[in-house]
């Protein structure tokens, strides 16, 4: 035992750091807004390299422009440099070469393996919305440049089966799209179900020989977005603070189902309700 001072700097130290390279959403329900939140709430110092800004509120996206791909590159390399990064995620990287220079940044940086860090891959095509965020040429680069830096793959059903390009109607084909889509990217994918079974909200993870389910009532009449960026940031939270593949994702299916369970509402003078996601949980 030091003095409290030392005790202080020591916590302070050990931390555990883990970066989002992801879109800015204005109403900060998704995002790197949404990915900060998650990764404090999981007693992670969260990073951020933004790649794009999108000004929406839940349900509507008006408008979304890229950042550079120069800017984008640096926020990485700089932080790479100079910060101890333990895991990192990417979630809305909107343009084809914006995947590619986000690739090539992490390629850069893990072909010396005292780099590397698990990095999680959300695949962010569409917003709940239904609004497309990511431009469909950007979906080969995502195959051929950054799945193969990846520990893991989180796709939706929609985002699988535009990947894969066949429809995922129920769970013998999430078994089945998920073991192809583990074969061809040699990674790690944890298919989610959403709604697809009814009364539980069930996602499928494979990883080595093995597939694990995880499963949790589905909440219904919540109308918030986001639920796939947090779910990739507070696994990408458990990777960077130590725990296993299966822990990170469990804790993370916990936290995503409390967070919508526990959702803000306002009612707007108009009659309107607004729901956003509550991120300020203590698990
Ligand atoms: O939930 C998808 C999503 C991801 N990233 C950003 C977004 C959205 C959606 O609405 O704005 C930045």
């Amino acid at each position: 035992m030091g003095t409290q001072e030392d005790r202080r700097s020591q916590s302070a130290a050990t931390v555990p750091v883990a970066l989002t390279i992801a879109g800015s959403d204005s109403s900060a329900g998704a995002g790197v807004q949404a990915d900060l939140k998650t990764f404090s709430a999981l007693g992670v110092y969260g990073l951020t390299a933004v790649t794009c800004v999108v000004a929406e509120i839940p349900g509507k996206v008006s408008r979304i422009e890229p950042v550079s791909t120069e800017l984008v590159r640096e926020q990485i390399a700089i932080l790479c440099r100079n910060f101890p990064i333990a895991a990192a995620k990417t979630g809305l990287l909107h343009t084809a070469e914006i995947v590619e220079a986000v690739a090539r940044t992490i390629a850069d940086l893990f072909a010396n393996s005292a780099n590397r860090f698990p990095l999680v891959i959300d695949p962010v095509i569409t917003a709940t919305s239904g609004d497309r965020l990511l431009e469909l040429s950007a979906i080969e680069r995502y195959k051929k440049e950054l799945f193969p830096l990846a520990a893991l793959l989180t796709p939706n059903l929609d985002e699988a089966e535009k990947l894969m390009g066949e429809p995922i109607r129920d769970l013998q084909a999430m078994h089945k799209a998920g073991h192809k889509m583990q074969k061809k990217y040699g990674v790690s994918v944890l298919l989610k179900g959403g709604h697809l079974t009814g009364k539980h909200a069930v996602d499928l993870l494979f990883a080595g020989d093995k597939i694990s389910e995880f499963s949790a009532p589905f909440v219904s009449g919540v109308a918030t977005h986001g639920t796939g960026c947090i779910y990739s940031a507070a696994i990408t939270a458990g990777l960077a603070s130590g725990l296993s593949l299966e822990a990170a994702i469990r804790r993370a299916k916990k936290y995503v189902t409390e967070s919508i369970a526990r959702r803000f509402r306002w009612t707007l003078r108009s009659g309107k309700i607004l729901d956003a996601l509550n991120h300020s949980l203590t698990l």
